[in-house]
């Protein structure tokens, strides 16, 4: 009894050690955890910002994932690589919307190198696979352009068919903007459904913007000059304007499309962004839109919206590739935080990663 409690005794400065080691291990730990749960939604650099991309991309992606996982799943269980592997493989890289001149142009290099035999295994195909994937997204330019050597407002049009998302995309992007320290305004350019200025109005209280409204059946583009001359004598930093919903087949409402621009641009301040919202869920039809958009007005990025609901993500190399606009952010949902910086890399490991 005497003899263990003496050597109890001698073992006390071994246990406090044991026990400080595991308090700083410990502390360390909770450290480490509180400062990434504390990551900022938000980065800032001088003068192009990003919002990064939060864990939460992986689970709202699980629409998409589902499709590209069985690109995955069926390769590898096959025990080498047929004609079959690559009937599935263009399947399956089809069926989510990834185009068809897009899906040619990422495995041809694949069959010559499977020809050549530097690729013989499944599994050596699959990273071959998400490698040429990564590659065909490494290119663009994603910030979102904000000049801030200016001294006016810098101007954002949002433009895109009805439905695609523009209006919660801008009370999102006002949001952001704000946490970034910058004012903004928005203005109410879709004059053409009454509910659109008080949908507009929600997201700019939610928000902390102004907004500048116009009578309903009038000149879309007098709205956003009207807003862009109040933001600049109110030394606003940004203007997010709105724009109504037109179908891209339909010349008078582009040409509309094109004046709005000309005359955002004529008042005091400057268009750093035109940002086209595709639903990502219209799928190719989303491209066809692109295309349009892109010859009235010069689109510099697309937010594609919807991707929580859609098993169509290719749709983002389809629009990269084919018309080398950048996606620059998405929608993940109807929440005011649900609007994140596309990231290629995070976005592929999402596809991918089981
Ligand atoms: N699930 C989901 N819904 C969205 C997203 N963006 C917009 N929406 C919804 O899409 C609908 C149309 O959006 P709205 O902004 O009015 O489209 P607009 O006509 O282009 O202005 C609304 O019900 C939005 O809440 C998104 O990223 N995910
Ligand atoms: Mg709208």
């Amino acid at each position: 009894m005497f003899a263990l409690n003496i050597f109890e005794l001698e073992l006390v400065p071994q246990i406090l050690l044991v026990l400080a080691i595991l308090v700083s291990i410990f502390g360390i730990g909770v450290i480490v955890v509180g400062r990434r749960s504390r990551k900022p939604v938000i980065a800032q650099s001088s003068s192009t910002e990003q919002v990064t991309t939060s864990s939460r991309v992986r689970n709202q992606l699980e629409k998409a994932r589902g499709a590209f996982t069985g690109v995955v799943t069926g390769v590898l269980t096959r025990s080498a690589i047929t004609q079959e592997t690559w009937d599935e493989l263009e399947e399956a890289l089809l069926r989510a919307d990834v185009g068809v001149a897009t899906t040619q142009r990422v495995l041809a290099p694949l069959r010559e190198r499977v020809k050549a035999k530097q690729i013989t295994e499944p599994i050596a195909l699959v990273a071959a696979l998400r490698q040429e994937m990564t590659m065909q997204l490494l290119q663009s330019k994603r910030e979102l352009n904000f000049d801030t050597s200016l001294g006016a407002p810098n101007i954002w049009l949002v433009v895109g068919v009805n439905g695609a998302g523009k209006t919660t995309t801008i009370g999102k992007l006002s949001a952001q903007q704000h946490t970034l320290g910058r004012t903004v305004l928005m203005a109410a350019g879709d004059t053409f459904r009454a509910a659109a200025g008080d949908q507009l109005e929600t997201w700019a209280q939610r928000s902390g913007a102004e907004i500048v409204r116009g009578a309903q059946g009038g000149d879309p583009s007098s709205v956003i000059f009207d807003g862009v001359a109040r933001a600049a004598s109110r030394k606003i930093d940004l203007v997010l304007a709105d724009t109504a919903g037109r179908l891209q087949n339909n010349a008078n409402l582009m040409e509309e499309l094109a004046k709005v621009r000309r005359v955002a641009d004529k008042g005091s301040g400057k268009v750093t962004e035109v940002l086209l919202v595709i639903d990502a869920t219209t799928g190719q039809n989303g491209l066809s839109q692109a295309k349009q958009f892109s010859l009235a007005t010069e689109v510099t990025g697309v937010v594609l919206t919807k991707l929580d609901g859609s098993a169509k993500g290719g749709i983002v190399f389809a629009i990269e590739t084919e018309l080398a606009i950048p996606v620059k952010l998405v929608g993940l949902g109807e929440a005011i935080d649900d609007l994140v910086a596309f990231d290629p890399a995070e976005f592929i490991d999402a596809l991918f990663d089981k």
